[in-house]
């Protein structure tokens, strides 16, 4: 067939069918009742809701199949400039809910599945957590993917396939304990196994340079060989057929493993070693700032690069016959430093194996990828080992030095011989452990470097990457993060996403955030606050159940709902939530009847995970359960304040949690959060916020107003000044008192929280606890007596979801679209 005619076959197949899979009630059944059968293999007379879920999930499944195929078949016909986003960390969490609105059929479902009786909501709960993943960066590319997915570009994601997600945090004394995730042992349905896609990936061995010369490259002869073999993830758009991918490579042992042993007759050695390789997929590492330069950590980051590399050589090369038009058609994007090392496997492909030569290879290395920081200080830049590299990667190694060589002769012609910012700017680090400085790598092969916020930016290019962005200002932009309001309102939050509908008259809004500004007219209505007090509530029964179930606590739900949930870290300053909590405490205690009755009754909800080997982290863990165990035992206290500490949280528990807060905290010392996610998920869900002037939390105030939020602490530009005060820094006898009671063993266990008060008084207080604390209890006196007045309160919670549109992943993607990447949106015409 001619390419026309081939086309226009296509094109009569849509005609006649626009998809096998009918969404009727009846289909929906016979089809779910079809996998009862025949996948899960149980009777359709007798099935539990684990067996249900299963076979509604491979219902979805196959929606997701179809929708996928004709957007790939699209894709393909079509060959737009795509987007390869790679990224270590992907935090999907589940997929049922999320899938079933994206495609439209949730409603469809849910009937079909109340006639067999079973409940869709009850079903989802059966889920697991995808948690492949620590924290915001990873929840940021699950978002970014839906909203790619959403506005119809034409985008991969690619990570390797975690057998073992995020530890699973379980708390026994009030101390944490990691568990193994489990998460694939019942299999998963949303994946779906490529035994044909694989390709191999090696390591070790050593360069010879008897063959090529350097012009023509090298040839490296590695020893070890692994195989990645693609597990694919459809991500569904919402209100579009498109449908698109999240590849996860596994490691599997190859043929061409160690073939030595088994010639020379190591036969049980040559099996051990084949299991090893499956170790490189096995486990995510759980740190989310520290870099540790380990071996595995590499090992699994140039996995899945090379394998990302290979898959989108070969797509590149079925269409195209010269790699000139590569940065035409694809843009690669490094989520931080963690996938840097495909800056030099595409250059060791195109220079060794494509023989492009190097100045060739070069200027196409210089015009595809794209690079997106999150870090804020230079002590969270990812370093790798010389040595470390050398061994694992040696032709890798090699090319990086020669990036830098010619880079630094080049910046000597620029910038003259100033060896202290040349040393600054080389990508080889000399010094005890000489390394190479991933991001210096990624910003000079980068066209565009990009910062999370406004103020994150503004510290790139005035600290971090002063030296780079004076060289070459035009490379910086940023974008402020955002969240999917799909995840975040419409499968979260049902009740709430009915009324912001029936308020603006349309469902756009799902679609077109924009749209969310109308509610600002509403604002005052009074009617609108009943209903919308009244969907507060109904999240609030919802969460208190869960705290109930969970923990035993009974919690009022006339009480304000105060929540600091996110990972645990000195920095985002859980330890004053918690001095706060002890004074609040301390107050009540000391207060006689007619004072009393005046508080505000609180529950304070905190939840996240330490890193296994961040002491501080879990002894501020330790902490909140003793706190809260005196707290919610004294009678004399009763529902005036409580304290729950929500265990394993994660995107699942997020879900349950944020709907149902009234007011969450953001306490990030200012100048530490590089933007902070977290906060706009509150913040569409009408949570008022309590928070610093940090990350993004500064954008977050021109929208809203300040008078609608809870302010407080210092701000970026003080926080140097106010360190260097060190011990003659003051802070208020309030503060000395609710560390003494710490001290002194009042919450118990005095000598193991010792650490935590010495880190914080005597100068020591980095982190500005102290400083901060006047203020941090004027904020949360606002809030008091703004929550007083009910009405008052609802108006700054309508005006919280009505001015969150800015903080859309929509918004976020459309910009780097645009700005960074140079895409157009692809969309299904089906
Ligand atoms: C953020 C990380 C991170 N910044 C190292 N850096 C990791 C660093 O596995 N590692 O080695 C994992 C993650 N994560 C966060 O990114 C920032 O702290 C937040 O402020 C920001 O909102 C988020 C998304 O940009």
């Amino acid at each position: 067939l001619s390419f026309g005619e081939k086309k226009s076959k296509v094109e009569r197949i849509f005609e006649l069918m626009d998809g096998f899979l009918k969404n009727d009630p009846t289909s929906l059944q016979n089809d779910i009742l079809h996998h009862v059968e025949y996948t899960v293999a149980r009777s359709r007379f007798s099935f539990d809701d684990f067996e249900a879920y299963q076979a509604l999930a491979h219902s979805v499944r196959d929606r997701l199949i179809e929708r996928w195929h004709d957007t790939q078949m699209h894709f393909k016909r079509k060959d737009p400039k795509r987007i390869y986003f790679l990224s270590l960390e992907f935090l999907m969490g589940r997929s049922l809910s999320n899938s079933v609105i994206n495609l439209g059929i949730r409603d469809q479902f849910a009937d079909a599945l109340s006639q067999l009786g079973f409940e869709l909501e009850v079903l989802a709960e059966q889920e697991g957590d995808a948690a492949l993943g620590n924290g915001g960066l990873a929840r940021l590319s699950a978002c970014q993917m839906d909203s790619l997915a959403t506005l119809d570009y034409p985008a991969v994601g690619y990570d390797y396939a975690n057998q073992y997600g995020l530890f699973r945090q379980v708390i026994l004394d009030g101390f944490q304990h990691e568990h193994l995730d489990f998460w694939l042992n019942f299999g998963n349905p949303w994946e779906i196994e490529r035994v044909h896609v694989t390709y191999p990936v090696k390591f070790y061995g050593t360069v010879t340079d008897e063959l090529l010369n350097e012009e023509n490259g090298k040839v490296w002869v590695p020893k070890r060989t692994v195989e990645a073999v693609a597990y694919d993830n459809p991500i569904p758009g919402y209100g579009t057929r498109n449908t698109i991918n999240l590849r996860l490579w596994a490691a599997k042992p190859s043929d061409q493993h160690n073939m030595e042993s088994y010639n020379t007759g190591d036969y049980i050695n040559a099996v051990v070693e084949r299991q090893r390789a499956e170790n490189i997929s096995s486990i995510l590492y759980p740190d989310d700032r520290s870099y540790q330069g380990k071996e595995l950590r590499l090992k699994q980051q140039y996995f899945f690069v090379s394998a990302s590399v290979q898959d989108i050589i070969r797509r590149f090369k079925d269409a195209h016959s010269t790699f000139d038009d590569f940065p035409e058609k694809v843009a690669l994007h490094l989520n931080d430093t963690h996938p840097s090392l495909a800056i030099a496997e595409v250059m060791r492909v195109l220079v060794d194996e494509e023989h492009l030569g190097w100045n060739r290879a070069w200027n196409i290395i210089c015009n595809v990828f794209t690079f997106t920081t999150h870090t804020v200080s230079p002590e969270g830049l990812e370093k790798i080992p010389v040595d470390l590299l050398g061994s694992l990667l040696p032709r890798h190694l090699q090319i990086i030095y020669d990036i830098n060589f010619k880079f630094v002769e080049e910046l000597k012609k620029r910038i003259g011989l100033d060896y202290n910012r040349l040393a600054r700017m080389s990508i080889v680090e000399e010094g005890a452990v000489k390394s190479i400085q991933m991001a210096n790598l990624s910003i000079l092969c980068s066209h565009t470097v990009n910062g999370v916020s406004r103020v994150h930016s503004k510290l790139l290019t005035t600290k971090l990457f002063k030296d780079f962005y004076e060289l070459w200002p035009e490379k910086f932009q940023y974008k402020t993060n955002g969240v999917t309001q799909r995840r975040w309102i419409v499968v979260s939050n049902p009740s709430l996403c009915a009324l912001i509908s029936k308020w603006l008259g349309t469902e756009d809004w799902i679609r077109d955030i924009d749209h969310l500004i109308g509610l600002r007219e509403h604002a005052a209505n009074g009617e609108l606050h009943q209903e919308w007090k009244m969907v507060k509530k109904v999240n609030k029964i919802r969460l208190a159940e869960y705290i109930e179930a969970m923990s035993g606590l009974k919690v009022s739900l006339d009480a304000m709902f105060d929540v600091q949930t996110k990972r645990i870290h000195e920095y985002k300053r859980q330890l004053l939530n918690i001095l706060g909590i002890i004074h609040r405490y301390d107050c009540i205690k000391n207060m006689d009847k007619n004072d009393r009755i005046k508080v505000v009754p609180r529950v304070c909800i905190i939840g996240g995970k330490a890193a296994p080997g961040y002491e501080t982290a879990k002894k501020i863990i330790k902490l909140c359960h003793a706190v809260a165990e005196k707290i919610n035992n004294d009678s004399d206290i009763g529902d005036l304040l409580k304290l729950v500490f929500i265990p394993d949280y994660n995107v699942s528990v997020a879900e349950l949690v944020i709907p149902g807060a009234d007011i969450s905290q953001h306490l990030s010392t200012a100048g530490h959060e590089a933007s902070g996610t977290g906060s706009m998920k509150f913040l569409m869900n009408g949570c008022l916020l309590l928070a610093t002037v940090d990350g993004s939390t500064v954008e977050i105030i021109e929208e809203i107003g300040e008078d609608n939020m809870f302010l407080f602490g210092a701000k970026v530009h003080e926080v140097s000044a106010l360190r260097e005060k060190g011990p003659a820094l003051k802070v208020p006898l309030q503060f000395s008192r609710v560390v003494r009671m710490v001290r002194d063993g009042y919450f118990g266990f005095k000598d193991y929280f010792k650490s935590l008060c010495d880190n914080i008084e005597g100068g020591q207080d980095y982190y500005l606890l102290g400083a901060d604390f006047t203020s941090y209890l004027e904020a949360q006196a606002a809030a008091d007596k703004a929550y007083v007045d009910q009405e008052r309160w609802t108006e700054m919670s309508i005006l919280s979801t009505a001015g969150s549109g800015r903080f859309s992943s929509d918004r976020t993607v459309e910009e780097y679209a645009q700005k960074t990447w140079g895409i157009q949106p692809c969309r299904c015409p089906f």
